[in-house]
């Protein structure tokens, strides 16, 4: 039997079992073998592109700037003409579907951080599982920091259908991922550690590890009222969490009311632009800014004064490490110490090791093996 067959067989079999309390781990457990089995057939289809977005599964596009935004939404709701209005790029646009057939960068320049956003084919319901260039779209925004859905204002129904195809390939958006951590050991068969609250039991746990591979190991769970999806999700590794925003466009066709009546079926808070005439696109920036919740650090070379003109612009939770493999590939192995001003430390001129996390406008030098910088 092929992965196709096996998944209908699964399928089928839920489809048979009464949800309730006593099927509810043996469910589960179904979920937990479909998961996985997706995950094979991705990787037969695409290599291991389809996780990275390269190659063949993704776009042509090289990653640039401190961060990549990508515009997802259907064809014609005005992702190429807001492209341009966002950046110095010059997107193809049109009046008719499918005018963008590849993906297409531009650069944001905001608070001294680049940005960098891609314009992107429209994807359609169905694109998930290749319908139009629906799937290497989607691989392209698995790596993205930031996913802007882009709707049309007299269609914001397509929002449920973006999230949905997203979901379909792996990506939830705005969610935080579960606090759970899997470790793979090389003996000792596996160990559950429960550390908060949850309904999901211990064999349960212990058989979803072993369904997805793991015959030692260690799973501690952190994350309060932890559900059996958040766990097969975690375990099966094959979800990721991304920061989204809604747009909705073409606000310069409607009036007031018709906002208000927008706001109140979406429900979700969302951006409304006009990238024809500009309106909100200055707001809009603001808010990519805000959501790529980027921080600044200021790096001050040995004995010498700081650089507060063009600080190191980096995503917020990142550690002294993280700066290092930014500043020069070599920077980890030379490290000696590092030395810091600012709110992450106690006092003026704390030394601190590779694992420091840095906050906002920390000033921060690095002292190396050989030469000091
Ligand atoms: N009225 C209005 N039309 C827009 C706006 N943005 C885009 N359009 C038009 O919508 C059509 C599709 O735009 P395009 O950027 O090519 O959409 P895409 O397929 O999502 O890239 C073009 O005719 C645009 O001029 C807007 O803010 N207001
Ligand atoms: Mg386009």
């Amino acid at each position: 039997m092929g992965i196709p067959e096996k998944i209908k067989a699964i399928q089928d079999e839920m489809h048979k079992t009464q949800i309730n309390k006593a099927t509810e781990f043996h469910i589960g457990l179904l979920k937990a073998k479909i998961a996985k089995l997706k995950r094979e057939l991705d990787e037969n289809t695409h290599g291991k592109t389809v996780s990275t977005g390269g190659g063949s599964a993704g776009f042509d596009v090289r990653k640039a700037g401190d961060a990549t935004v990508v515009l997802i939404g259907f064809p014609s709701v005005g992702k190429s003409t807001l492209l341009n209005s966002l950046t110095n790029a010059k997107s193809k646009t049109g009046a008719y579907s499918f005018t963008t057939l590849t993906a297409v960068p531009g650069m944001l320049d905001y608070n001294g951080s680049q940005i960098q956003i891609l314009d992107l084919p429209g994807i359609i319901e169905g694109a998930s599982s290749g319908k139009g260039l629906g799937k290497r779209v989607l691989s392209v925004a698995r790596n993205a920091n930031l996913v802007l859905m882009v709707l049309d204002v007299f269609q914001i129904h397509h929002l449920e259908i973006l999230k949905k195809e997203l979901f379909e390939i792996g990506v939830k958006v705005n969610e935080k991922p579960p606090d759970v951590i899997v470790e793979k050991t090389s003996t000792g068969g596996i160990s559950v550690n429960i550390q908060a609250p949850t309904e999901v039991d211990e064999n349960f746990i212990k058989n979803v590890m072993r369904i997805n591979g793991y015959h030692n190991g260690r799973i501690t769970i952190r994350e309060k009222g932890l559900t059996v999806d958040q766990l097969i999700d975690v375990v099966s590794g094959n979800r990721i969490y991304i920061p989204s925003l809604v747009v909705v466009n073409k606000i310069d066709l409607i009036d007031s009311e018709y906002l208000k009546s927008v706001t109140s079926k979406l429900n979700v808070p969302f951006v409304p632009v006009s990238a024809d005439t500009d309106k909100n696109i200055e707001l809009l920036k603001q808010e990519i800014y805000n959501k790529l919740d980027f921080i600044r650090i200021y790096m001050k070379p040995k004995g010498k004064e700081a650089d507060y003109v063009e600080p190191l612009i980096m995503p917020r939770g990142s550690t002294v490490y993280n700066i290092c493999g930014k500043i020069h590939r070599n920077m980890v192995r030379d490290f000696k110490f590092a030395q810091i001003w600012g709110k992450s430390v106690k006092f003026a001129g704390q030394k601190v090791g590779l694992d420091h996390k840095v906050v906002d406008e920390d000033v921060l030098t690095i002292v190396r093996r050989i030469n000091a910088i």
